[in-house]
């Protein structure tokens, strides 16, 4: 089934430069990107964003992460997409990222890991939706 997914260039990727290489990956692959844009994000919006991980341990350090710099928001779309994101971008901890895997090649650590992905549809839509009203996400075909 053709779905959706967010995916984040975060603060360490587009601060080293690693922008463009992210972006011609997901072309690479496939994706279709619907929504691309430019945040940066208050302490409170990302806060927003990953209330999920609200009182665990690393919840201060990512959220004043996540707002420390810009970051490339997309909404991508593709057969399977939030696995086949997932495949793309590795392991949350780089060190045990596969070969080829965004993460692998561009990640800092566990906690700047160059890149977002939805962990599910209904999160990637409710991701999606935090970032972009429908009106921003354009088809391409
Ligand atoms: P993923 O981004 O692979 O879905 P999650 O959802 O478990 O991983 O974690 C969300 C974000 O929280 C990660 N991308 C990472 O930036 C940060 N994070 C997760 N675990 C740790 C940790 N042990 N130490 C520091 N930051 C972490």
């Amino acid at each position: 089934m053709i779905t959706r997914t967010l995916a984040i260039i975060k603060p360490d990727a587009v601060n080293a430069g690693y922008t463009g290489k992210i972006l011609d990956k997901i072309i690479q692959e496939d994706f279709r990107i619907l929504g691309l844009k430019q945040i940066k994000m208050s302490l409170q919006r990302a806060q927003g964003f990953y209330a999920v991980h609200t009182g665990k341990p690393f919840f201060e350090e990512l959220t004043q992460f996540m707002s420390s710099g810009p970051c490339i928001v997309l909404t991508l779309e593709k057969e399977n997409a939030v696995d086949s994101w997932r495949e793309v971008i590795g392991a949350t901890n780089p060190e045990e990222a596969d070969e080829g895997t965004i993460r692998k090649e561009f990640a800092k650590n566990v906690g700047e890991n160059a890149v977002h992905g939805s962990d599910s549809d209904e999160n990637g839509i409710q991701e999606i939706a935090f970032f972009f009203s429908e009106a921003e996400l354009i088809g391409n075909k």
